[in-house]
């Protein structure tokens, strides 16, 4: 790679070596190392997902339900879920990109409240060990989504106990989408105005009002089930003067905008990455900006979507209908801007370009399905059925998950001064895809043909297409070990990375590689409208 700084510049002190011992680490309030520490962890909880979920494939892999029991799938689709949804996905790219980032991006020596920062950590880790044990030693069996009456009236699993780590987890996120949005309206340098700022910082800011107004709903849900549990009092148990469908509105209220949460950060990370590698201004820069808050908004107004079969007035569900397909209309911008910005650029097919590409066909697939699922018709159909399982996938998995690779792997010499191997790059990033579609392109099918979710035995006539899947997950697995280990590599024999070793535009880019610990050594000054790449083709004549 020409870009790359082959002449080693003197070690100079920077955020990685100014400390090595693990409590430097541990009490670390540099936004820098806190990403460490988040990505580290994050991965930890990706891998016990990942255990569970290669687990379920092997069992669905033939027709009977062999291998293991009826009761162990229900606990290994639990630790799946909960795992990936409240310890991977939602803290993913915020948390470790956007902590390490932000502040890089809009000029600023930290996030607005460090030490804040350092406590979010610790929540998260407390709230996410915990959950986890609980789950584990103790069978929960709910699902990530914590239904009643199965985590209420049909539990006998320290329930409580698990929900609590999922509480105290969404303190974390919250204190982090405050400390995003303060910092993003204190903290940026001199002339960086909000429509100058990457829409990476864009994406942040509307992911944090998500966090700091969505997440005490869902802190209030899950602290009625834990009144109804120990205190018998008679919210959701309808013999007791509850309501079940409460529960539903209470949690999807929450938690569809925690989808637009496990998405709008992976958004902004593809805007970055499609600019760089396109080596063009975004096509319809403000409409971008302007799209991300649009998706944050209306999300808010679309939960009922998730209710379409379970009892809810006809009315309600059409206008939840007709709401979640307005909320499309912004994520079609997106694609059709990102795809406006590639035309016509000097296209180049790093690995970060390969994962950025990845996720927008994925999305496209992942959001189309979701407008195809918010049609009453359809979904009265194929609720509850591998359709769903497939949309979900490619939204989060083919989506989010794509993104933080790609995101990974664009700043990932920035945050290590250290290149990786690009040939391992681009070969996990095509197994991911090819492994990706295979898993849960199969998925659609069964779905649509009746296929239920959450069993553990299925008939026969479906047995093919399991048997697809569950060959396209051994692909993913290998595929998600592959960067883990030359990852690893890199760190230690790595070739240095230069400052800018992608030619990309932003204030990050204009630090060393890896950063200093106060990452600018005098506070910088924006003159430049962002994304200001030459635009070779205006120069080439059109014929
Ligand atoms: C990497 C390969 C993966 C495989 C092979 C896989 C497989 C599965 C399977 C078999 C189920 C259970 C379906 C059912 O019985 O209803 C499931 C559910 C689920 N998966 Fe994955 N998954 C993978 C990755 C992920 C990732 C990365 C995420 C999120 C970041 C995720 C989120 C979920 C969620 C939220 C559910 C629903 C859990 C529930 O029904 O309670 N999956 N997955
Ligand atoms: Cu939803």
């Amino acid at each position: 790679m020409s870009a790359l700084d082959t002449a080693a510049p003197a070690a100079e002190a920077n955020y990685l070596n100014r400390d090595y011992r693990l409590w430097s680490w541990l009490t670390t309030i540099d936004h820098k190392r806190i990403a460490w520490l988040y990505l580290v962890s994050i991965t930890g909880f990706f891998f016990a997902g990942g255990a569970a979920a290669t687990l379920m494939r092997l069992e669905l892999a033939t027709a009977p339900g062999d291998w293991v029991e009826a009761e162990t799938y229900n606990r290994l689709f639990s630790l799946h879920g909960i795992a990936m949804v409240w310890f991977f996905l939602i803290p993913s790219i915020p948390a470790t990109l956007g902590n390490f980032l932000i502040p890089l991006m809009i000029g600023a020596r930290d996030l607005a409240f460090p030490r804040l920062n350092l406590l979010s950590w610790y929540l998260y880790v407390i709230g996410g060990v915990s959950t986890l044990a609980m789950v584990i030693a103790g069978g929960v069996d709910t699902g990530w989504t914590f239904y009643v009456p199965y985590s209420t009236l049909f539990s006998d699993t320290p329930v409580v106990l698990a929900v609590v780590g999922v509480i105290v987890a969404g303190f974390s996120s919250i204190l982090t989408g405050l400390n995003f949005i303060v910092t993003i309206h204190k903290m940026r340098a001199p002339g960086l105005t909000w429509f100058r700022l990457p829409l990476f910082v864009w994406a942040h800011y509307a992911t944090s009002i998500i966090m700091v107004l969505a997440t005490p709903i869902l802190a209030a849900t899950l602290l009625l089930i834990v009144l109804e549990r120990v205190f018998g009092l008679g919210i959701f148990d309808p013999q007791a003067g509850g309501d079940p469908v409460l529960f539903q509105h209470l949690f999807w209220f929450y938690s569809h905008p925690a989808v637009y949460i496990m998405i709008l950060p992976g958004m902004g990370v593809v805007s970055e990455i499609v600019a760089c590698f396109a080596k063009k201004p975004i096509f319809g820069y403000r409409g971008m900006a302007l799209a991300l808050l649009a998706i944050a908004l209306v999300g808010f107004l679309v939960w009922g979507h998730h209710l379409f079969v379970a009892g809810q007035s006809i009315y309600a569900s059409v206008v939840f209908s007709l709401l979640s397909f307005i909320v499309a209309v912004p994520s079609g911008v997106k694609v059709f801007n990102w795809t406006a910005t590639l035309h016509r650029g000097t296209v180049s097919f790093d690995t970060p370009m390969l994962y950025a590409l990845g996720f927008i066909g994925l999305f496209t697939i992942g959001g189309l399905t979701g407008v195809t699922l918010a049609a009453l018709a359809v979904d009265a159909h194929v609720h509850d059925t591998y359709f769903v399982v497939a949309h979900f996938h490619y939204i989060m998995v083919g989506g989010m998950v794509s993104a933080y690779f790609g995101g990974l792997h664009f700043w990932w010499p920035k945050m290590t001064g250290r290149m990786y191997p690009d040939l391992w790059g681009r070969v996990a990033a095509v197994m991911l895809f090819l492994g990706f579609n295979l898993t849960f392109f199969p998925q659609f099918i069964l779905g649509f043909q009746g296929m239920p979710r959450r069993y553990h035995s299925y008939p026969p006539e479906f047995e093919a297409l399991n048997q697809l899947s569950t060959a396209g997950a051994a692909v993913l697995a290998l595929g998600y070990l592959l960067p883990l280990f030359y990852l690893s590599f890199s760190l230690v024999y790595g070739p240095k990375a230069g400052a800018n070793p992608w030619g990309a535009k932003g204030l990050e880019w204009t630090t060393p590689s890896p950063p200093g610990e106060f990452n600018f050594d005098r506070v910088p000054v924006v003159t430049e409208e962002p994304y200001a790449y030459a635009t070779p083709e205006r120069k080439i004549e059109r014929g």
